[in-house]
Parts: structure tokens; sequence; C-alpha cells
């Protein structure tokens, strides 16, 4: 059963920290079979991530070739229906529409010291996107991935995905060669993150791994981050729907469980003002999860995360919103904007009535890999600054140097660091 929360009860504070501190992420015990697996491959390369292919995914890559190419990628995208075609090709056009105003400003200016100083983008050179096999293999997720990235204007892109037993997913090799991917490799697992952060014969190393996976990919991100960079550690999916009691309980509850049908341990959370609401809402719930094929799973994130909270007035929400600063925010009120205006921590938000989280997932344009359990306190959904760096740099001329040198000699002299004070005031001699 769903918690139900009452914000005008006493003894909510409580309830609700609890809700909030419900710890979800799923912690195995992987890192050491992780770090014996990224060892292996440190050392033995193409060797060790053959053996390991064979033994979990069950195929020869000698046979097969690490690469998946070219004629094998169209052979796959010959299988896909036009309609799901036309489908990928508005969700890239959007993402990539949207991803183009995110390019940053770089700046150069001279301040009233003389001083040039400013900052510059550069995309990083090469990039590595892991997609999963199995279940949670989106066609959506790489073109979320993948055209970020070239927008950045990365150099290479390349891919890795498991095909267990041979099985490649076509659509996922559409998504990417519709993004514009460069190569793609038959692997997956630590071993694939390992091969893509040390580089081995057959797969360049790359700068930076992004993408989902299970507990092993993220393990293997996670202890190989500083060799390359990586995009974020991704908990299970998150929605939290304010909504008034004017909506349609169908509507709301089909929206609560687009996210918990993603995981069992996905949380999704209705927040309203109406207690009526909260029932039918509840009751629309078990009804469509009935009808639903990923029914179990969204039945296991319902029972054991979901949580209904009956507030005052619908203001009432902000602070248990920002407490909780949600993966996803729908608003489905009649009047979205003040609350758009107040809350301040949410990954990504959906205003009014019209707009499912869904349609984010797929063709809204803006990103759908987003901080997970809490982070949107500190982080943000994938960018395209997420594949470049800012390098900052400086100009003084004699008489700028003259102008804010002797300060950082003295400071230079009171870190007792000589040699920094004497390249300042070598020049400020002469
Ligand atoms: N909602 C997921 C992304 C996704 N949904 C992919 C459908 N496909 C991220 O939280
Ligand atoms: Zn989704």
């Amino acid at each position: 059963m769903h918690r139900r929360l009452d914000a005008r009860a006493p003894g909510f504070a409580a309830e609700f920290d609890r809700l909030v501190e419900a710890a979800r992420d799923t912690d195995a015990q992987v890192s050491d079979v992780v770090a014996q697996v990224i060892a292996e491959v440190a050392k033995n390369g193409d060797t060790a991530v053959a053996t390991l292919t064979q033994r979990f995914d069950r195929i020869d890559l000698a046979e097969r070739g690490f690469e998946i190419g070219a004629a094998e990628i169209d052979a796959a995208c010959a299988n896909v229906s036009p309609e799901l075609m036309a489908a990928l090709e508005l969700a890239a056009t959007r993402i990539r529409a949207f991803h183009e105003k995110q390019r940053p400003a770089d700046h150069d200016g001279t301040d009233a010291a003389g001083v040039r100083a400013g900052y510059r983008w550069t995309p990083v050179d090469s990039v590595g996107l892991y997609v999963p096999g199995g279940l949670a293999s989106y066609p959506s997720s790489v073109l979320m991935n993948a055209i970020p990235a070239k927008v950045a204007g990365a150099r290479r892109l390349v891919m890795v995905t498991p095909t267990p037993d041979g099985r490649l997913n076509p659509l996922v090799l559409a998504a990417a060669k519709l993004a514009g991917v460069d190569v793609i490799y038959r692997i997956g697992g630590a071993q694939a993150v390992a091969a893509l952060a040390f580089g081995t014969a057959t797969i360049p190393a790359v700068d930076k791994i992004v993408g989902p996976g299970n507990a092993y990919v993220a393990e293997a991100k996670r202890q190989l981050y500083g060799r390359v960079g990586i995009d974020m550690v991704a908990g299970p999916s998150e929605i939290l729907v304010v909504a008034d009691g004017a909506n349609d309980p169908a509507w709301i509850a089909a929206d609560l469980l687009s996210q918990a049908e993603h995981d069992p341990a996905a949380q999704v959370i209705l927040i309203t003002d109406d207690a009526a609401f909260v029932d039918a809402v509840a009751v629309a719930v078990d009804a469509l999860i009935e009808k639903l094929p990923t029914g179990a799973t969204a039945r296991q994130s319902w029972d054991s995360q979901g949580a209904i909270i009956l507030v005052e007035q619908l203001l009432d929400a902000v602070p248990l919103v920002d407490r909780l600063a949600p993966e996803h925010l729908e608003l489905a009120v009649a009047d979205p904007q003040p609350l758009f205006d107040a809350v301040r921590h949410a990954g990504s938000i959906f205003i009014g009535r019209h707009t499912p989280e869904a349609v984010g997932d797929y063709v809204g344009g803006p990103n759908h890999v987003l901080p997970t359990g809490r982070r949107a306190r500190f982080a943000s959904g994938l960018s395209v600054t997420d594949f470049m760096k800012r390098t900052t740099f400086l100009e003084c001329s004699a008489a700028a140097l003259a102008a804010i040198g002797p300060a950082a000699q003295t400071l230079a002299e009171a870190e007792g660091l000589i040699a920094h004070a004497e390249s300042v005031r070598v020049r400020l001699n002469s």
C-alpha cells in the first residue's frame, strides 16, 4: 500500500522526513567484481574483453568482430517501420534544436587595471556512450546522450552495447545512426566501460563516458572516474505530480505510473489540495496497473515507494517539492505559473495539464537524463556543456602587471613561495 500523508496532521513533518530519506539506490555488492574486471581489461585488453563477452553474452568476438558494421546497422534500420523512423527523426530534430541553444558563450575582456581575462569553451575530443542491452535499452536515451555530445563538437562518438546471444536492438542502432554515432562495438558490462577508459588494440580510449547501465556499469564508471570523465550517478526514476482536483484522475494515474513502470525502486508521488482527488487517483492507479504489461514493476514501485500527500493549498507544496528535489516535477493545475516561479529544486518541470512527463522523455527537446535521488539540489540534467570544458586565460601588459603584480608578490612571500614572488619581481624591476 502506498503511503498517505496529510500536511495538516500532527506528525506530518516526521513522516515527510522519512519519505525524503527513504533510501532507494540499490547498492549491490559489486565493487570487488568490477575492480577485478577493470584490472583484467587494463592488463589484457581485447583478450580480456573477448573472454568476458563470451562468458556474459555468449558471443565470439573473434568470429563476429568487435564492431557492428555499417551493413549490419543498415540491415537493422531496414526493419524499422517508417512510422517509428519518422518518430525517431522528429525526436532527434527537436532534441538537436533545443540543445543548439545550450552552446555556451565565451568571454574575453579587459578590466580597469588593463588585464585581459576570459574563458573559452572547447569540446572533449572523444565520448563513449554506454547503451544497456535487455529491457532498458532505450533508443530515446541514445538520442538524449549522443545529440548533446555532437552539438558540443566532440570529434569522435563511440557507442558500446551488449548483444546477448547476438541479439541487436534495431531501434537503438537506428537512433545511433540518426544521432551521428561514429562507431558501435558489441560489448557491454564493466568490461566495456574499462575498454573505453583504457583503450585496447581495437577500441581507442575516450575522454568521457556517459549513459545508463546496470549496477556493474555504474560501479565501473565510478571506479574509473578521474581517468575519464563520467556523466553522473543515476538512480531509479522519480516523478512528483502537483495536481488540483479538477484533473481527470486517469490522466494523473497514468503520469504516476509512467515512471513507476521504469523500475520497482522508482518513486512516484502526488501532492494535491483535494481530499476527494486522493482517493480518485488511488483507484485510477489500481485500475491502470491491472492493464499494464509493465504492471508488476509499476505495482512494486507504487506499493513500496508511492505516496499521496494532501496539502491545505497548492502553494504549500513548494517547500515539499524543494525538499524532495525530484527528477521530474509536473504542475497539473489550473494556474501553474505561481508554482513554477516558486519552486527551486527539480531536475525538469512539466507545466500544465497537457504536458505529461513522457512527452519530455521522447520529443519535447530538453534532455531526459536528469539528476535523481534529490541530486537536483546541486546537479542539472545532461547538457551540451557536459561535453565541453572551459579554459580560462589571462594577459597582462607591462602596465597591467605593474598594477596588480605587487599584491601577488606580497601574497607569495606570505605563503613562503619565493620563486612565485621572484617571477613577478624580476619583471617589475626590469
Ligand atoms: N524517464 C526516463 C527516461 C526514459 N523514459 C527513457 C522512457 N525512455 C528518465 O528518467
Ligand atoms: Zn521515462
